[in-house]
């Protein structure tokens, strides 16, 4: 496989020649923010609505992205493009950039800009079919006014911690609770429990990041005429829901089976849980910016 070509800050460069600051604060504090973003049979999914909760990141961090999310969208169809990939998943940063030591973003005139695209990792085909085991973790995710998982930052601590235990345990994902002990979300991706042909899923407001494939997966499963509900649910509640699955960038739609030991409903991949990964399968490869759109390399 040939070297990637990254946007780097105005440039397409090979990858291995893209060189980050000592002093980049992204790098010395995690300070920035960035999406996650797929492309499907030569179209980028939902690259609106990323651009949308990037700069919307990056207003509450102070940081300003110096494209309008325009241009910086036709960089994201480029980079697909450019790389020669029909199916890709696209990793766009903008850190803080370059300054003095000491957190003050002040000091750090240029924010730093990347888009890398690349091959997707997909996950074993046995969780999709078979669906995963979960498990609940000690470490909570912070709340809205500590460090607001609405803002997808460079800060991943709190989930990296919470893989940590997801990998001490032998599980491949995990859920993770607010302060209050409602359940929030896993380490990438949001939650969904089924009950009763109702399709429930943790609101805003419970401090989740508001993921691009939930908010699809709301739409899609209202149009397929089940009633879907942002509500608080509680590990007692997840247990004896009748299906689980998780949504995200990385996961698309993937099923859980059990939760700390408990199976979920009878143990198997659920109906609902069935028809919405296909759905969301159809609805993916059939929308998105396509990625000719962007203008051309010079
Ligand atoms: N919750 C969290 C905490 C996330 O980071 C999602 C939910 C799902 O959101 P979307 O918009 O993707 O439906 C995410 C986002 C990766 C990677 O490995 C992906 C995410 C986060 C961090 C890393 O590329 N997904």
């Amino acid at each position: 496989m040939s070297e990637r070509i990254v946007f780097f800050n105005g440039n397409w460069v090979l990858a291995s020649q893209v060189r980050i600051s000592p002093f980049d604060h992204g790098f010395l504090y995690g300070d920035g923010v960035f999406e996650g973003i797929r492309a499907y049979a030569g179209r980028v999914f939902k690259l609106e609505d990323h651009m949308a909760r990037l700069y919307a990141s990056a207003k509450t961090l102070m940081l300003t992205i110096p494209y309008t999310p325009e241009e910086l969208s036709q960089k994201v169809l480029e980079s697909v493009r450019i790389n020669q990939l029909q199916d890709a998943y696209i990793r766009l940063v903008v850190s803080r950039g370059a300054g003095d030591l000491g957190l003050d973003p002040r000091s750090c005139p240029e924010p730093t800009v990347l888009i890398l695209a690349d091959q997707i990792q997909l996950y074993p085909e046995t969780f999709y079919q078979n669906g995963l085991a979960l498990a609940s973790v000690s470490i909570r995710r912070p709340s809205g006014d500590v460090l607001n998982p609405a803002v997808k930052s460079l800060n991943y601590l709190n989930n990296i911690l919470a893989k940590i235990e997801a990998n001490l345990r032998g599980v491949p994902e995990v859920v993770l609770m607010n302060a209050q002990g409602y359940v929030v979300e896993g380490t990438g991706d949001n939650i969904f429990i089924v009950r009763q042909n109702r399709v429930i899923t943790p609101p805003p407001s419970a401090g989740i990041l508001n993921g691009i494939t939930r908010q699809v997966i709301l739409e899609l499963a209202a149009s397929e005429g089940y009633r879907v509900a942002e509500e608080n649910f509680t590990l007692h509640d997840l247990y004896n829901a009748d299906e689980c699955f998780l949504t995200g960038t990385a996961a698309e739609v993937i099923p859980a089976v059990t939760c700390d030991g408990r199976p979920i409903g009878n143990g198997q991949v659920g109906p609902v849980t069935r028809r919405l990964m296909a759905v969301f399968q159809e609805f993916a490869r059939s929308t998105g910016t396509p990625i000719e759109q962007g203008t051309s390399v010079a």
